[in-house]
């Protein structure tokens, strides 16, 4: 069924129904591929555009014939994105405002060549993201996780002997090797540093205002770190986590990956975890998501997350606003504040 204008709107709580309002005529046309899941943020947007929920949309080709002419602004989340086949169809599209810090998913050098803003959520994550890294990490070198599970399923009470769960690893002074020293790989080293860890990294360059000891080479790297902490854009580094990197980090090294799934060669990953190659990882992405190598599913020293890494109320809060802040630069002609492209 086609939606029509009228049904566009709706979010939570409509407690004006803007569509019975002259205004509303006026109110800029927006595409929302994902679903904004702080309800203040979604009634602020309601209120000031008119929005249509591609994500509920059963017959999107009819939609696009449709409203595609009117659409001046797509709000979508980091790892959605927007295909170039989409953009064509919206002639009159000005900004894609991305509710996520990783801009991997939109092809920038496409959006520049049409004048397009792509805006991301610039600084309202890396804390909550970085403390998401350093629990994966605790979670998985000390077997948080399987721990809760043998406890939960009795088995602590059927075989209380204490030798009947393997000891596990200690994190605090852990050599630990960032991958990417953005935001979110700097929060990451503030917060392993307290825990007395040694940190190193590597990313395009070395950074002149850092300290830490830069090394170039991501197998080296590796090879000098007892945990790998993935915190790099994916833009030109798929697959840079491969057999060799995790044969280098070697049989005690654990990986945490809280940036994009595609950094990893996942089936180099599944078998370096099943062979013991590796000591552990800590993943909150993976490359086809929702789907998990079932695999995984079975290994005690994996701890795996749904992409929640700024799925806190109050991060999801701070980029909501700077999403709506986005929109309402660009579509007053400004150039929005996080604007990566013009
Ligand atoms: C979000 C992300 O889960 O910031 C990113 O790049 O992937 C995550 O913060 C996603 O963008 C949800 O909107």
């Amino acid at each position: 069924s086609i939606p029509s204008r009228a049904q566009a709107i709706t979010t939570n709580t409509p407690a004006i129904d803007w569509r019975n309002y002259g205004s509303d005529v006026m109110k800029p046309s927006i595409l929302q591929l994902n679903p904004i899941l702080i309800p203040a943020i979604s009634e602020k947007l309601n209120a000031l555009y008119t929005v249509y929920r591609y994500f509920e949309i059963d017959d999107k080709e009819t939609f696009i014939k449709e409203h595609g002419n009117s659409i001046r602004g797509v709000v979508s989340g980091g790892h959605t994105g927007i295909s170039n086949a989409l953009m064509e169809k919206l002639p009159a599209l000005e900004v894609v405002a991305i509710n996520g810090v990783g801009v991997d998913a939109v092809d920038l050098d496409y959006a520049r060549k049409r004048g397009i803003h792509v805006t991301a959520t610039l600084g309202a994550l890396p804390e909550d993201v970085a403390d998401l890294a350093i629990g994966l990490l605790i979670a998985t070198c000390r077997g948080i996780c399987s721990g809760d599970r043998v406890v939960r399923n009795g088995l602590w009470a059927k075989n209380p002997h204490p030798g009947s769960i393997p000891l596990s690893r200690r994190f605090s002074g852990m050599r630990v090797g960032i991958v990417g020293m953005g935001r979110v790989g700097r929060a990451i080293a503030a917060r392993a540093s307290a825990f007395g860890c040694p940190i190193s990294y590597t990313d395009l360059h070395a950074m002149q205002d850092l300290d830490y000891p830069f090394i170039a080479d991501l197998q080296e790297l590796a090879r000098r770190s007892d945990a790998l902490i993935l915190s790099a854009s994916a833009d030109k580094a798929e697959g840079i986590i491969n057999a060799a990197v995790l044969d280098a980090l070697g049989q005690d090294g654990f990986l945490v990956n809280i940036a994009r799934g595609k950094l990893v060669n996942e089936p180099d990953l599944v078998s370096a975890l099943t062979e013991g190659r590796i000591s552990g990882a800590g993943l909150d992405v993976f490359v086809d998501e929702p789907n998990v190598p079932e695999v995984l599913f079975g290994l005690d020293s994996v701890v795996l997350q749904a992409h929640r890494a700024s799925a806190t109320v109050e991060t999801r809060t701070a980029m909501g606003e700077m999403v709506l802040a986005s929109l309402a630069q660009a579509l007053s002609g400004q150039r929005p504040e996080n604007s990566l492209t013009r």
